[in-house]
């Protein structure tokens, strides 16, 4: 495969090369570096971009000389390496005032703050460039449902959303909101559980133009979704901001695997969607955006595999990504996409102009015995795909 380069727009968080391997069972088996030093070698591997939490730069506690100083500092790296940094979220999960959530903690003073903290980090977003403010509510869910009022919790959600989303519009920034959705871990149940959970509430929102999706491989996966169709349905509704590419192994714990370390063949249709679009539909909403990963260097891995991993994720995507291509250009799949029907999805059920009533008077002749006997060949379409993924 050939080495990334920018026109790939890959692009990683500092938390992710950044994991020392601290997990609930056991202390770090890498040391921290400096934010700028991953910055570097991800730049050195061929990204294009970073992203990374308020306190993966600076601590939370840092007065503001000492945010500027450390802000500073990674964003002379950035550009010096030539890195976009594109994505900025906010930390609203770590600290123990958010143990019950940012937005929806039923504590008014934290969820207060955790407003202001959110404010902030949007005007740092902005300062730096960034286009797209991921929010992810890690915290924003219950173990017990006892201990919430489950319509004041959405009602404070969105109430969150629209602040931070007016707030965007009235300094006039140019940034959309990215919300993340997971359905559990570290809290019981996640509220915005799954894409589908979000776009609902998103159009609640006053200001939900500008409020769309970072869906993550992984989170959709545990919940036994099709992560697939979940970005093609953000596709649909223009909600697509944003991506987080990793692998996981169907529903357990968030595994952040490296993107196709997981289901492979999910990769495989995710990258088609994300590099060719829709089969039928070539212009309908496709993709643009950073390819994102949102992955961990597993915990058995020194340093020298922080790397090996992170090149792996966007060797693994252009590799894909060559097969998809060869895969929709190859006659033989064509021909068979068609003996399945796959372009006639396109055609719309009613004709252009024909009413419901029009519809009804027409006495249309239709066998159902053939049609119900109608092979769709699609598992020899699937064994086509599969060739082409594993050939
Ligand atoms: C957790 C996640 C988060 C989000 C991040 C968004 C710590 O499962 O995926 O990573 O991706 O907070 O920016
Ligand atoms: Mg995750
Ligand atoms: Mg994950
Ligand atoms: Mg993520």
């Amino acid at each position: 495969v050939r080495k990334p380069t920018p026109e790939d727009k890959f692009s990683f968080g500092l938390w992710t090369v950044g994991w020392t391997g601290t997990d609930p069972f056991g202390v770090n088996t890498r040391p921290t570096l400096d934010p700028w030093e991953y910055s570097d070698k991800l730049a050195e591997l061929g990204a294009w971009g970073i992203t990374f939490h308020d306190n993966d730069v600076f601590p939370f506690d840092a007065d503001d000389a000492t945010r500027a100083r450390i802000v500073g500092q990674l964003k002379d790296a950035a550009d010096k390496a030539g890195l976009v940094i594109e994505m900025v979220t906010t930390n609203t999960f770590t600290h123990p005032v958010f143990k019950d959530g940012g937005f929806t903690s039923n504590d008014r003073s934290v969820r207060r703050f955790g407003l202001r903290k959110v404010l902030k980090n949007v005007d740092l977003a902005a300062e730096l460039g960034a286009e797209t403010f991921v929010m992810w509510g890690g915290r924003e869910g219950a173990e017990y449902d006892s201990s919430k009022d489950l319509y004041a919790a959405h009602a404070r959600y969105a109430e969150g959303l629209d602040t931070v989303a007016g707030y965007i519009k009235d300094k006039g920034y140019n940034l959309r909101i990215g919300l993340e959705p997971k359905p559990n871990e570290p809290r019981g149940d996640i509220f915005l559980p799954t894409i589908g959970h979000a776009l609902g509430l998103i159009a609640t929102l006053e200001h939900g133009d500008i409020v769309g999706l970072n869906p993550e491989v992984g989170h959709e996966q545990m919940a036994g979704l099709n992560y697939t169709h979940g970005l093609a349905q953000a596709l649909y509704c223009d909600k697509l901001f944003h991506i987080d590419l990793n692998g996981q192994h169907g529903p357990k714990y968030d595994q952040d695997l490296v993107f196709g370390h997981g289901d492979l063949l999910s990769a495989f249709f995710t990258v088609d969607l994300l590099v060719n679009g829709f089969a039928a539909t070539p212009d309908a909403h496709v993709y643009t955006g950073p390819v994102h990963f949102d992955y961990k260097p597993s915990r058995t891995d020194g340093m020298a595999g922080v790397w090996e991993s992170a090149a792996a994720n966007m060797e693994t995507y252009l590799q894909l990504a060559e097969k998809a291509k060869a895969f929709r250009a190859d006659p033989a799949v064509q021909e068979a996409m068609k003996l399945s029907g796959v372009y006639d999805l396109a055609e719309p059920t009613l004709a252009e102009g024909e009413s419901v009533a029009d519809f009804l008077a027409k006495d249309e002749a239709f066998d159902v015995d053939a049609a119900a006997e109608r092979d769709y060949h699609y598992v020899n379409l699937h064994q086509l795909a599969l060739m082409h993924l594993i050939g």
